[in-house]
């Protein structure tokens, strides 16, 4: 494959997309957000924090090995034993308290917008479409506070029985907690002294404390539901966080009722815009129930696109009955690459969709179902322009706007990506899925679907990782519902 036609290519499709966002009215992202705290241990943070207990106590504690944190000692327990083992580690706590106590006797070094509605509606917002419309059910305060401060992001807001959009700073439920995950980093070497016992932490490693309030429901409130004609005009709607669904709740509810609550919104957003398109970006979901209910029952038959990794791509595979194509693809051998674009193929059969967007370290591949209004070109450039985004991502951790996307552009094309791709290509070809000439445009041609696969662009030394997943499956599909919008509106 010829690296400097696709990095032409990237220039070229950056400029198109840039050309074609304007004709956005408006993208809804849903529904969830969190905080998270990042806080990297010193040897002085350590021994103060061990300072707030009885050592013994600690000691007798770290041998209950508590599973949730339930007050601070709980907490104390497990980073020690996270530390003792240099072993990440992530345990839930069910209420604020622990959140109060470490802001109280630790703080963080800094905290940032977490959970992909969140990070998907700021990036949105700083990519200049005209209004972003964010819901979190669970919105507080000081959660509101991680939106970026931007005209375009927008909330619902219940006033007087009536739904109005307000910056999410003034949208916020008044007295309502916040969802604040801990991420606390610790190096290799530290030395640790507790009751007697010292030992040096083997490897750099950290302990995430994820907040899982019991209150906590995937829904939309009723008068936001009722009043949903409000956020329009949006000719797109984003929507993640269904992980956080339980099987079962206090009050006797089940992962049905929000199952079905959820199907309902969808059902909704799509009646006050036919045209609307709709996009799910699923995450990992350890609930096996959990994960098959989320495919089979929201996003089958419902939405319209899948955005998704290669790891989450055989754990859909897996709960959907086709585990030996799940395993090829985890065990990503040298036909890795043709297991995903199988997989890929088999779940937009399998839950009837219009489109599956994978993204994997070096390449992107997206499955599209034949008749779809844009031609294979045009994804194309929706996907480098994701390529574009995420290295640009991946470089300053953050993007304030679209001039900072355009910096991406710099950054080279994966040298990995391209020998994947030409592993690949011989696959293609011998199955007449495409010519060779085709495949070096990135455009398959399958009996009942067609597909785009592009190289990517890779940073060699990200800033900072988090959130590109979700960035790579934004920036391509707001690019592809603009490149919809602009070619309609010049018809
Ligand atoms: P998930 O978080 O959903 O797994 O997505 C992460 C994605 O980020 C990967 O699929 C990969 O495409 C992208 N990515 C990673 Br990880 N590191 C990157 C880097 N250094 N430069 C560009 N993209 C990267």
């Amino acid at each position: 494959m010829d690296i400097q036609e696709w990095e032409q290519r990237h220039t070229e499709a950056f400029h198109n997309v840039k050309e074609a966002l304007p004709y956005l009215d408006g993208m809804f992202v849903a529904y969830n957000s969190n905080i998270d705290a990042i806080k990297h241990l010193s040897e002085e943070d350590l021994s103060r924090l061990i300072g707030f207990f009885k050592e013994a106590e600690i000691q007798e504690r770290v041998e209950t090995y508590p599973r949730e944190i339930n007050e601070p000692l709980d907490f104390m327990a497990r980073l020690l034993i996270s530390m003792r083992e240099g072993k990440a580690a992530e345990i839930p706590a069910h209420t604020s308290d622990t959140h109060e106590w470490l802001k109280e006797h630790l703080g963080f070094d800094y905290a940032r917008m977490g959970g992909q509605a969140g990070i998907i509606s700021n990036l949105l917002s700083r990519l200049e479409l005209k209004k972003v419309v964010a819901y979190v059910p669970w919105l507080s305060e000081e959660q509101a506070e991680y939106f970026v401060a931007a005209d375009n992001l927008l909330h619902p807001k219940i006033e007087d029985g009536k739904v109005i959009l307000k910056h999410p700073t003034e949208a916020f439920k008044p007295g309502i907690e916040s969802k604040v995950n801990w991420i606390l980093e610790y190096s290799k070497d530290l030395e640790v002294s507790c009751n007697g016992s010292n030992f040096k932490v083997p490897r750099d490693n950290r302990l995430i404390i994820s907040s899982r309030p019991k209150w906590i429901r995937l829904e939309m409130d009723r008068e936001v539901y009722e009043h949903l004609d409000t956020i329009f005009p949006i000719d797109g709607a984003m929507l993640s966080g269904y992980q956080m669904i339980k099987e079962e709740y206090e009050d006797g509810s089940t992962y049905k009722d929000y199952v079905e609550k959820s199907v309902k919104v969808i059902e909704k957003l799509k009646a006050l815009n036919p045209e609307l398109r709709i996009h799910v970006e699923l995450t990992s979901i350890q609930d096996r129930i959990i994960r098959k209910a989320i495919l089979t029952e929201i996003v089958a038959k419902h939405v319209h696109s899948l955005g998704l990794d290669t790891v989450e791509v055989a754990n859909a595979l897996n709960v959907l009955g086709h585990e030996e194509l799940s395993y090829s693809v985890i065990r990503k051998e040298e036909n890795g690459i043709t297991s995903l674009y199988q997989g890929a193929v088999q779940l937009l059969k399998d839950l009837s969709l219009e489109r599956v967007h994978v993204h994997s370290l070096g390449f992107y591949i997206c499955i599209l179902a034949k008749g779809h209004p844009l031609t294979l070109k045009e994804h194309r450039d929706s996907l480098l322009f994701s390529s574009t985004l995420a290295a640009a991502k991946a470089v300053s951790g953050e993007i304030e706007n679209l001039e900072e996307v355009e910096a991406g552009l710099k950054v080279p094309i994966s040298g990995k990506g391209i020998e994947d791709l030409e592993n690949f290509k011989l696959y293609c070809t011998g199955r007449n899925l495409c010519t060779p000439d085709e495949f070096e445009y990135g455009y398959i041609y399958g009996a009942d679907h067609d597909a785009v696969i592009i190289p990517s662009k890779v940073v060699e030394k990200p800033k900072a990782t988090v959130g590109i997943g979700d960035a790579i499956s934004a920036g391509a599909f707001a690019a592809m519902i603009a490149r919809m919008k602009q070619k309609q509106e010049r018809e």
